[in-house]
């Protein structure tokens, strides 16, 4: 047992706390700048740092936000006026969160195929990040789906990778954020995401148990069960909540405290009606919270419209405050698609 168990306990439940979420800004610089490119914002560190304080000292953030994912470079950064963004986060009573994967390489021998690295040198790292203050990390798996793939071979990797993390996360005093994706490219119908992500769980689990993971000390981070995006036949809102929650049920243990899904790609409207459909409709049938840990879906409206100038900060610290309010109602079931009309204001 990690001799951080109770406070991992404590960090986990508070990280899906009724009504609060997790924001994903942990985007690393490629993904990043290639966002930043395409509004035609200069891709510096400085850029980077600017839009990363818009984010962090978005006025009433906390009051939907429990933690936030951070990158490396931002971890160490501060904001214009010298404050470190650690110290802004402790202020706001918003949990420390950082991505420690070093992301998803090719898989040899599997085509079309990543694995995720950045298991190397990974205890020295969550001790350093540890003493910064962060108390919860992030790892990403990326499956594909497309012809004769996901093979085993990746399925697998990705899990023992997933299970090495968390246990060393634990072992070091972070809650550790298993975040195995399917993604939503292709033109896959609803039934193969759901054969897929049933059989992600699956190994994802197998190998929790086989690393030694305490499950009530970590959060799952899925991907919903939805048709692919090029598929001819996309499928209803209450489609993809009834199948994700049956998915999830059968793989994920009642110990597991939380659940905070990614958007994959949804749009911002899809993100919220599908997320709050699982709680309005089957709230009451799940052990776990069910919640949220976007980053799109909660960035990328304001990113719109910041796009580099800094006049517009304040504007898009409402539009962000705006998303994340309304992912903080579904994730109580009480989002209306009416909600989105309306002004939403600190
Ligand atoms: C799937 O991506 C995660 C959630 O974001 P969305 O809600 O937009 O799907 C996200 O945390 C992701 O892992 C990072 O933003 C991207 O990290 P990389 O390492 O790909 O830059």
């Amino acid at each position: 047992m990690s001799t951080y168990a109770n406070e991992l306990r404590a960090t986990a439940q508070a990280m899906v706390a009724p009504g609060k979420g997790i924001l994903a800004m942990d985007e690393s610089n490629g993904t990043c700048n290639k966002r930043f490119a395409a509004l035609g914002i200069p891709t510096t560190e400085e850029r980077r740092r600017t839009y990363r304080e818009l984010i962090l000292t978005t006025p009433g953030l906390s009051e939907a936000i429990s933690g936030a994912i951070l990158y490396d470079e931002t971890i160490r950064q501060s904001t214009q006026s010298g404050v470190p963004f650690t110290q802004v986060m402790k202020d706001a009573g918003i949990l420390i969160g950082i991505k420690v994967d070093t992301g998803a390489k090719d898989l040899a021998g599997c085509p079309n195929e990543k694995v995720t690295e950045g298991l190397d040198g990974l205890r020295d790292r969550i001790a350093e990040y540890y003493q910064m203050g962060a108390r919860f990390a992030k790892w990403r798996a990326v499956i594909t789906i497309g012809d004769d793939i996901p093979s085993l071979t990746c399925l697998e990797a990705n899990a023992h990778g997933l299970a090495r993390y968390a246990a060393l996360c634990q072992e070091g005093g972070l809650v550790p954020i298993v975040e195995p994706e399917v993604l939503i490219t292709g033109d896959h119908s609803l039934e193969t995401s759901y054969a897929v992500t049933d059989q992600t769980l699956q190994a994802v689990f197998h190998q929790l148990r086989l690393q030694q993971v305490a499950l009530d000390q970590m959060i799952l981070k899925p991907s919903m069960v939805i048709s692919g995006a090029d598929c001819a036949t996309q499928a209803s809102v209450e489609q993809v909540a009834e199948m994700t929650i049956r998915c999830l049920r059968s793989n994920v243990p009642a110990m597991v405290p939380g659940i905070a899904f990614l958007s994959g790609g949804q749009s911002n409207e899809k993100a919220s009606a599908h997320l709050n459909r699982m709680n309005a409709d089957y709230g009451d049938q799940c052990p776990w919270r069910v919640t949220f840990s976007y980053a799109r879906a909660i960035q990328q409206t304001a990113l719109n419209h910041w796009a580099g100038d800094d006049s517009k900060i304040g504007a898009a610290q409402q539009l962000l405050y705006r998303r994340a309010k309304l992912n903080s109602a579904a994730s109580m079931g009480q989002y209306k698609p009416e909600m989105e009309q309306e002004p939403i204001r600190v």
